[in-house]
């Protein structure tokens, strides 16, 4: 808790151009919903981008895209601590410290790793491995009691309360035990790629027609999802074996604030064609305030960097007395 209300923490990471619409519905859409009810810190988790090569100058654009985009979906700095993770430099130390509470079968089960190794085959570095213990010194960090995601880093979420509850079990009741909160699947927690709808839409799928970025422009968005693979059924209905369809129809769903039953009944009788150009219609339309919104924020630089630097030293005094505390416990000298 922090005064009357519970903590949540959650973040995304700066590797990509723009994020997608699975970020978007899966996570920041529903951090807008939280961010009146609950302490929320929202971070930019580019330390977790180093698990993957990156371009250093791109890094840094990426980094305060990332900022304007979190504030164009709606968060407001006011209210929410926005905040980039390599500000606080007691997230590493934490990590160090949780590495020592983590067991390698742990890490070595994790299908994100297992996922990415494969696809990065020639850099399976020992920070892709760890990107869980320091996803864990994040939450721990704040003594979030909930961590809204998608639905594929529940696996990592549920790590974090076992490293927590495994150092509590040692030390007492130092950290808050997390929470993951995951949004239903209608309103988008597990967004599929439009090209291979088996698989999720994610930022760095090397085939950028399988995604939607929330800046593509709107004939853009219109043209991936007129190509998005289908069936042959040629029917509008939400059923198991139909997944690029039912991803469409959850994507619309999403969008437009409607249920799946209504949308299945509006495109009754119609065929692929005419669906998929509402869809894409109904997303561009979604995406066009968001545009709107960054475009202005990414003109005011330095109003971006007041938000960064202020949201570094209100996060970073929350985790120094969580570090500080973790470090008497595990009988460091004090200096
Ligand atoms: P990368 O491709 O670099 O791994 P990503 O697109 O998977 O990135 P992350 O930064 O890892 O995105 O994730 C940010 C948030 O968005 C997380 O909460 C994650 O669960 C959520 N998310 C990512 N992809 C989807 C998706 N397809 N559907 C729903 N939520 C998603
Ligand atoms: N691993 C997350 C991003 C992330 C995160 C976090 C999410 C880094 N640290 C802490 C929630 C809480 C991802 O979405 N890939």
């Amino acid at each position: 808790m922090i005064g009357d209300k519970k903590v949540i923490l959650s973040g995304i990471q700066p590797s990509g151009d723009s994020i997608t619409l699975g970020n978007y519905l899966g996570a920041l859409n529903n951090w807008v919903k939280l961010q009146s009810e609950y302490r929320c810190l929202y971070m930019l988790a580019d330390m977790h981008t180093l698990t993957v090569r990156q371009e250093p100058s791109q890094l840094r654009a990426r980094t305060l895209s990332l900022l304007a985009q979190y504030i164009a979906a709606g968060l407001n700095p006011q209210e929410n601590i926005l905040f980039i993770q390599s500000h606080v430099p007691a997230h590493a130390e934490l990590t160090w410290i949780l590495n020592c509470y983590t067991q390698m079968g742990e890490l070595g089960r994790m299908t994100q790793f297992k996922d990415k190794s494969k696809r990065h085959a020639d850099n399976i570095n020992a920070g892709l491995y760890d990107y869980p213990v320091l996803m864990a010194a994040d939450i721990l960090l704040y003594q979030a009691d909930m961590v809204p995601v998608g639905t594929d880093q529940k696996q990592h979420v549920e790590l974090a309360r076992d490293i927590a509850q495994r150092f509590n079990g040692v030390h007492g009741d130092v950290f808050t035990i997390p929470e993951p909160y995951i949004a239903p699947p209608s309103a988008g927690s597990k967004i599929k790629s439009l090209q291979d709808p088996t698989a999720k839409m994610s930022k760095s799928d090397p085939n950028p027609n399988g995604c939607i970025f929330m800046l593509d422009p709107p004939e853009v968005v219109i043209k991936k999802i007129k190509r998005a693979v289908t069936d042959s059924e040629a029917e509008v209905a939400y059923r198991e074996g139909k997944d690029g369809v039912n991803n469409l129809l959850t994507i619309y769903a999403a969008v437009t604030g409607k249920s799946v039953e209504d949308a299945v009944s509006e495109f009754a009788g119609k065929g692929y064609g005419d669906f998929k150009a509402a869809v894409g219609e109904a997303v561009a339309e979604c995406l066009r305030p968001f545009q709107l919104n960054y475009r202005t924020l990414m003109n005011s630089k330095d109003y971006l960097e007041s938000v960064y630097k202020d949201g570094a030293e209100q996060a970073g005094r929350i985790a120094e007395r969580t570090l500080n505390k973790v470090k008497k416990k595990v009988g460091f000298v004090p200096r």
